[in-house]
Order: C-alpha cells, then structure tokens, then sequence
C-alpha cells in the first residue's frame, strides 16, 4: 500500500473542511487525462509554452552564458514534447551538453528517452529516476554548470508559501551561476482562464473524480462517482483558481482498507486543486525570496504564460 498516499486520504477526508492533494491525480489513468487536457483548445499552457520553447529557444540558450559543457536537469520531465524543441535545437548548433530528465515514473522515463534516442541520435542522454533532490545534490557535486528545468507551470500547485519552500530547495541543491527555467501561467483576462479549467467537454471534471476512482480501486472504497461533481472557480484579485469535488447528496463512503467511515453533506465539498497565476512583478519577489534573480521573462506572443530564466545568487 502506498503509504503517504493513504495518510493523506485519512487526514483530508477527517478534516472540518475537506481536502486531497492533486499530486494524487497522476495514475496510469489520470495521466492519460492530463494528456487529453494539453490537447484541449481551452487549455492554452501547454500551446503557449511550446510556443515560447519552439520559437526563442536561440534566445533562452544565449542568455545562459555558459561558456562551457552543462548539464540540462528536466524535473519531472514526463513525456518530454515541449522540451524537444529546446533540445533540437541545442543538438542542431552542435552545443555540448547532457540531458538528465528525472520523473518519479520509470514508464515515462523509459518511453521519453525511447522517443529522444530515436529523433535525436546525438543526444546525449542521461535519464534517471527517483527522488528530485537526491539527484540535484549528487549533480551540484561536480563541476559542471547546470540549468535546471521546471515546466509545464507545475509551480501553480503550490501555495506561494510552498512555492517559496520548494524553490529555496532547488536553490541549495544549485551551484552559483546555475540557472532555473521555470513555467509559469500569467494573470490574464479572467474569462480565458475560467474556460481553460471549467471546459465544455468536462475532461477537467473526469480529472478530478478520476481521484475517487483511484481510492476506490487502491483502498477498496465505495465512492459512487454518479453521486459526485466537480466545481471549480477563479478568483483573478488573489490569482487562484480553486478546483474542488461535490458531493450531490448526503451520503456516507466507506474506505475498507483504511478503516475509515466518511460522511458527506449534500453539496459539501472536497477540495483538489490549487492552480495559482502570478504577474511578472510577483515572480520576481518570489525569485527574490528564494535567493534568484530574473534574468529574462520569455513570454509567448499572447502574453499568456512565461518561461522565466533565474540565476542563483551568491
Ligand atoms: C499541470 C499543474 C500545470 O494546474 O494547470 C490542468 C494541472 N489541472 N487542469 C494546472 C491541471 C486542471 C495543471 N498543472
């Protein structure tokens, strides 16, 4: 049994307000939604972000100022697609340097390098799976400079709080003049935002009570899925929007592998998901508060999202 996972059911299923973590959403299955999610018209992040990487990567590769081989460390690099065109690129000008993707899913780390083997026959690849940290320390060991890669906005799940947590954490594992590419979605019109996770097919919606289905099948529990919706809403004065499971009646759940008896309101909620949007004045003070600088903002054409280039401080 995966332990974490089910002391956090217990304790967010036992809270006064309820609540799971969407890091739980990333099943076999619920990975396969997040791909029909990128694929989706209303979620402009992953079009946005490929877009920054097809079209500045010559840009983003120029401000690095490394003036020797370095190493491209990808953070839960899971399938790759977007970080194909800043590696093609490299590859194609013949700029020495390694790529270290590190996932936690051996499958996908197996499947990216596959792929990169294959279109890229000069990449050298050095793919590794497991924990983030224990292979950033063993990396700032060596000489070697190093651009890490955090995409994909994955830094919205967190709280700023934990944001600032996180990132004072790649910032130890960092040597100075090491540098940070990090995704981040920027604070637009709030309708386009809105759309992008309350969309008409309802995908986001099978992405969160995929959760329930999750518990069920790993914790022998008896969520009926019918019995439950999904809500979500954004709050453009704080930036935040806030996904969150309803239950449609009172109604009790049983989660038999977890001795646990769970009792639902009508219309009570269980909270899932933080996707948080900053404005470039904010990144930079979260930079700041994890000892970084911006270098430069690359923001894609429509100013929806940015990959922000960080350097570590002394
Ligand atoms: C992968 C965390 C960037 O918050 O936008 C997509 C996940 N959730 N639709 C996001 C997600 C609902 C996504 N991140």
């Amino acid at each position: 049994m995966n332990t974490s996972f089910a002391q956090d059911i217990t304790k967010g299923l036992s809270a006064e307000k309820k609540h799971l973590s969407s890091k739980y959403f990333y099943d076999d299955n619920g990975s396969r939604i997040f791909q029909e999610i990128m694929q989706m018209p209303e979620y402009y992040l992953t079009d946005s972000e490929f877009e920054i990487l097809s079209l500045q990567a010559k840009q983003i590769v120029e401000a690095l100022k490394f003036d020797v081989s370095f190493n491209i460390i990808e953070l839960g690099a899971g399938d790759g697609f977007k970080t194909f065109k800043l590696l093609e690129y490299l590859v194609s000008n013949s700029i020495a340097f390694n790529y270290v993707p590190i996932d936690i899913s051996q499958e996908a780390i197996t499947i990216l390098s596959e792929k990169l083997q294959e279109r890229l026959p000069e990449l050298s690849i050095k793919p590794r799976v497991g924990d983030y940290f224990e292979i950033l320390k063993e990396a700032a060991k060596n000489d070697v400079p190093s651009l890490l890669l955090f995409l994909g906005g994955n830094i919205g799940n967190y709280s700023e709080e934990k944001a600032i947590e996180l990132l004072s954490l790649f910032n130890k594992n960092m040597k100075v003049n090491d540098k940070l590419l990090i995704g981040m979605d920027l604070k637009k019109n709030p309708i386009t935002i809105h759309n992008a996770y309350y969309d008409h097919a309802s995908i986001t919606k099978r992405f969160n009570l995929n959760l329930l289905i999750r518990i069920n099948r790993e914790f022998d529990a008896d969520f009926r899925i019918d019995d439950f919706d999904f809500y979500c809403h954004y709050d453009p004065s704080i930036g935040e929007v806030k996904s969150y499971i309803v239950s449609l009646k009172a109604q009790t759940v049983q989660i038999k592998d977890l001795d646990l008896t769970i009792k639902f309101d009508q219309n009570e909620l269980i909270w899932t998901e933080l996707s948080k949007k900053y404005s470039r004045p904010e990144i930079e003070v979260l930079a700041q508060k994890s000892n970084f600088t911006v270098i430069e903002h690359f923001l894609d054409c429509k100013y929806y999202f940015t990959d922000s280039l960080w350097e570590k401080l002394k």
